[in-house]
């Protein structure tokens, strides 16, 4: 069984993560995880704090000459804005400094919930842990994944198709695997990870209006797996299904309100006919079409597995919104921390760390072993059994 933890506060020392689970002998690159950092760092609409970072992960465990050991792989990523935060976020000393608590909760952030919860005193006990910053630890797990799913050549990629008002209508159902790695590459090249030339203008100019007015704006991405066998998941127990597991991960990720598989809630408009893929046999059963997503019955059907996510704008504005101060109790606006004002095209490079992760998870499960030459030689004897059915 795979497994992770991480840990760490936005503003504190750094984000610490733990993998375990990973099996013996998988080429592990520190390049690799720290190209994918540098991808989650980039996207219009970004705050002043991407120009303070620039995150490099540190392998402090697990991995040895470049290839995994079996034991846990520990990893590290800096936060440089420490500096600025190291008496307000100091964990070793037990004297408080004085620093002003924030009081003001933005409405649709963690700020209430997270003080009534614990019951502290200061909102920013609760924003440090809730901030997307510990998203930087999960995108470097993923890319571990990735480096696994990597030797059975699946691939992850994903693309944002709409920012605020402005949507990309696109019909998944029908794009190959290689169409969607294609739409995925031309976004590499974008300033908001948008593959169209033709409507990235526009999403950069509803964000350019946030930015503006002291709003912020969401949207929604792609990201989709290639290359996957039949039978990842299982459809015998609700915790077993891969559709399940993948939505828990990806509305895990701070900000995501909605997560779709395949043609998702546009099935609720269709009939049966239009809305199922068809079964075809020349040497082995095939599709022609993708409405489902690559899942049936919680279970990878060999086609792409395709989700879509939606990102609530950011809660912080810096045209406050209203609320109450927890210490005077009086009306008053929410509180202003630097922020990004969109950070939809970071959420697609996590959402492709966090797929990696799930799909990893269930390959190691069908065809786990301790060593990547056990798991191939499982898989292997997989596919030529089912080539048999
Ligand atoms: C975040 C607020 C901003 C974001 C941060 C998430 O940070 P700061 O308060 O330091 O300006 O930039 O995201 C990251 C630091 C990151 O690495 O993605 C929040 O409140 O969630």
């Amino acid at each position: 069984m795979l497994r992770f933890l991480t840990a760490g506060e936005s503003h504190g020392k750094a984000i610490a993560g733990i993998i375990e689970g990973m099996p013996a002998g998988v080429s592990i690159s520190k390049e690799e995880i720290d190209k994918e950092l540098k991808r989650r760092q980039q996207g219009y609409g970004r705050g002043g704090r991407m120009k303070i970072e620039s995150d490099e992960v540190e392998i402090i465990s697990g991995v040895r000459w470049g290839k995994t050991l079996g034991s846990p792989i520990a990893l590290f990523i800096k936060n440089r804005d420490w500096k600025n935060w190291e008496q307000t976020m100091n964990s070793e000393s037990s004297s408080e400094v004085c620093s002003e608590a924030v009081t003001r909760p933005r409405p649709g952030h963690a700020d209430l919930p997270g003080l009534l919860k614990y019951q502290h005193t200061d909102i920013r006990n609760v924003l440090e842990r809730s901030s997307a910053r510990e998203t930087a630890m999960r995108v470097a797990i993923g890319a571990v994944a990735k480096q696994l799913l990597k030797h059975f050549n699946i691939k992850i990629g994903s693309f944002v198709i709409n920012i605020g008002s402005v949507k990309k209508d696109i019909e998944t159902a029908y794009l190959s695997e290689q169409e969607l790695l294609e739409f995925s590459n031309k976004a590499e090249s974008s300033r908001i990870r948008c593959p169209w030339k033709q409507i990235e203008e526009d999403f950069i100019n509803t964000i350019d209006h946030a930015i503006k007015t002291g709003d912020s704006v969401g949207g929604s991405f792609i990201v989709f797996a290639t290359g996957l066998p039949a039978g990842l998941g299982s459809y015998v127990h609700w915790d077993r299904k891969l559709d399940a597991r993948i939505a828990m991960g990806i509305m895990s990720i701070q900000a995501i309100k909605a997560v779709e598989i395949g043609d998702g809630v546009i099935l609720g408009k269709k009939y049966g006919s239009e809305a199922m893929d068809e079964i075809f046999f020349d040497k082995f059963f095939y599709r022609i079409s993708n409405h489902m997503g690559g899942i049936e019955g919680g279970m990878s059907n060999g086609m792409p597995v395709v989700i879509r996510a939606t990102m609530k704008p950011i809660p912080t504005l810096r045209k406050p919104l209203k609320s109450v101060d927890v210490f005077t109790k009086e009306a008053s606006e929410a509180s202003y921390e630097r922020s990004d004002i969109c950070a939809v095209p970071a959420a697609s490079v996590i959402g492709e760390a966090v797929l990696a992760w799930h799909i990893a998870d269930a390959f190691l499960e069908k065809f786990g072993g301790d060593s990547l030459q056990e798991i191939n030689s499982n898989f292997n004897s997989f596919k030529k059994q089912i080539k048999k059915i």
